[in-house]
C-alpha cells in the first residue's frame, strides 16, 4: 500500500473514533522543542578546559564528540535535518564563543561572545534560543555551593554571572523574535545528612531575590527553575528543592521547571503538571529518561513520556516550554539527538490522535470501563502512518532510514575527529 494510502486509512480508522487527524498535525507542528546542545560534546562547553563537573556525569566513549563551536553547529545542522518541524536550541552559558584574546570569566559574558549562535539559529530558521546559565564545570563551583555559598566572593560571582545571562537571553529574544526561556539549574547540595538545612536555603533565596532586583523584559525572558532531588557527589541535601522552587516561583511570579529525571523514580512527573498549572501561566520541561537514577539517557517512547507528552497537549504549545536534557556519550551523539527528538514528537502525535474530550466526559459521567478499554485500544491505532505522512509532508523519511545519513556522516566527519 502507498503511504498516502495508509494515511487514508488512518484517517479514517481514527474519524470513526472522533479524532481528526490533520487537526493533529497542524497542533503538532506549533510545539517547538527546545533541542539542547549539549547532547553534541558531552556537556564539556567551549569557555574554558576541563571535564563536567557539578554531580552530572555523561559515560561512554563514542568517538566523534564536537570540540569546537563549528564541529558543534555542524553536528546540530545535521541532526535537524532530520528531525521534522521547527525547533528551538537551548544553549548553556559554558557555550560562548569568544574571539582571539577575548576571552572573559562567566560574570562577564557579554551577547556579543553568543553573536554566531544567532547568526546560526537564524541561518537555520530555528524559532528561538533558550539560555542556562552554568554553575558547574568551574573553579567557583569546586566546592558544591554556588549561589547558596556562604562565601560572598563565590556567591556575587554567581549573581553577576545570573544578570549577565539574562542580558543575553534578552538579546536572544529581541534578534529571533521569540522569547526566550532562562533556566536556572545550581548543583549546590551536600554529600551526607546535613546539620544545617536552612543557612543554605536562605542565602539561595537571598541570591535570587537580589537576581531579581535587578530589572529585566519579562516579555522576551522566562525565567524557569529546575529543581532537582540529588546529584552524584551530593546525594543527601540539594539547596534547590522541588518545594523551594515552587514557593519561590508562585511568589515571585516565575515558572518551575521539571525535569523528568529528578525525581524519586516511582513518583509521576506528569500527574504534577495539572496541579501547577492551576496555579501558574506556564510550565516547563526538560524531558529526560532516567535509568535507576538520574541518569540521561536518551528518551524512549514509554509510559512516562506518554504520559507527560498527554498532559502537555492537554495545556497546549502555549502553556508549555518544552526541552530535552539527556547526555549519552556511549552511542552516536547526532542519532541521539535526532532519535530523541523525533520521540517527542511522536508521543505528543500520539495525545493528539487520542479521543482526549471524550475521555474526559467518560471519566466524569463515571464510565470507568469505557475510559480503560479506550485508553488501551488506541494503543494500537495507527499513529505511524500519521507521523508517517507529517515526515512526509517535510520532505523526509518517516522511519530508521535516516540512521543511513547519520551514518554517512559519521564515516565523512565524525570518524575523522582525531
Ligand atoms: C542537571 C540538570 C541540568 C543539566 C543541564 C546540562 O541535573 O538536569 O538541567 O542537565 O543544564
Ligand atoms: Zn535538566
Amino acid at each position: 500500500m502507498a503511504a498516502t494510502d495508509r494515511y487514508a486509512s488512518a484517517r479514517n480508522l481514527f474519524r470513526n473514533l472522533g479524532v481528526d487527524t490533520d487537526a493533529a498535525l497542524e497542533t503538532l507542528d506549533k510545539f517547538p522543542i527546545s533541542m539542547h546542545c549539549w547532547q553534541g560534546d558531552d556537556v564539556i562547553g567551549f569557555d574554558r578546559e576541563g571535564s563536567l563537573s557539578g554531580g552530572i556525569q555523561t559515560t561512554g566513549n563514542y568517538p566523534g564528540r564536537a570540540r569546537t563551536p563549528q564541529e558543534l553547529m555542524s553536528d546540530i545542522e545535521k541532526a535537524l535535518s532530520l528531525i521534522p518541524g521547527h525547533h528551538r536550541i537551548n544553549l548553556h552559558a559554558s557555550y560562548a564563543i569568544f574571539g582571539k584574546d577575548e576571552a572573559v570569566d562567566r560574570d562577564a559574558l557579554e551577547p556579543r561572545h553568543f553573536r554566531k549562535w544567532v547568526a546560526f539559529a537564524k541561518k537555520n530558521g530555528l524559532v528561538g534560543i533558550d539560555f542556562n546559565p552554568t554553575y558547574f564545570s568551574h573553579p567557583l563551583a569546586a566546592t558544591g555551593r554556588t549561589l547558596s555559598s556562604g562565601d560572598e566572593a563565590v556567591r556575587s560571582f554567581w549573581v553577576r554571572h545570573t544578570v549577565a545571562c539574562i542580558r543575553i537571553a534578552e538579546y536572544f529574544a529581541r534578534e529571533l523574535g521569540t522569547p526566550s526561556a532562562l533556566n536556572i539549574w545550581i548543583p549546590d547540595g551536600l554529600k551526607d545528612i546535613p546539620a544545617d538545612r536552612t543557612t543554605p536555603r536562605a542565602i539561595y533565596k537571598k541570591s535570587l531575590d537580589e537576581i531579581f532586583a535587578t530589572p529585566y523584559d519579562r516579555s522576551l525572558v522566562e525565567i524557569t527553575l529546575e529543581s532537582k532531588l540529588f546529584g552524584i557527589g551530593m546525594e543527601s541535601y540539594t539547596v534547590g528543592s522541588h518545594e523551594f522552587y515552587m514557593q519561590y516561583a508562585a511568589k515571585n511570579n516565575l515558572l518551575c521547571l521539571l525535569d523528568s529525571g529528578h525525581f524519586h523514580l516511582s513518583e509521576n512527573v506528569a500527574d504534577k503538571i495539572s496541579s501547577l498549572l492551576l496555579f501558574a501561566p506556564k510550565i516547563a520541561f526538560h524531558v529526560s529518561r532516567p535509568v535507576r537514577w538520574d541518569s540521561d539517557h536518551v528518551i524512549r517512547q514509554d509510559d512516562m513520556l506518554a504520559d507527560i507528552a498527554r498532559e502537555i497537549v492537554l495545556a497546549g504549545p502555549e502553556r508549555t516550554i518544552l526541552a530535552l536534557d539527556y547526555f549519552d556519550a556511549s552511542i552516536n551523539r547526532i542519532a541521539a539527538w535526532v532519535l530523541g527528538m523525533r520521540n517527542m514528537q511522536k508521543a505528543l502525535l500520539a495525545a493528539l490522535l487520542l479521543p482526549n474530550e471524550k475521555l474526559a466526559r467518560l471519566q466524569a459521567e463515571g464510565d470507568f470501563t469505557q475510559v480503560l478499554v479506550l485508553q488501551e485500544e488506541a494503543k494500537n491505532y495507527p499513529v505511524g502512518d500519521v507521523w508517517a505522512e507529517y515526515c512526509r509532508r517535510k520532505g523526509l523519511q518517516p522511519r530508521e532510514e535516516w540512521l543511513a545519513a547519520v551514518r554517512e556522516y559519521e564515516k565523512k566527519v565524525l570518524l575523522k575527529r582525531k
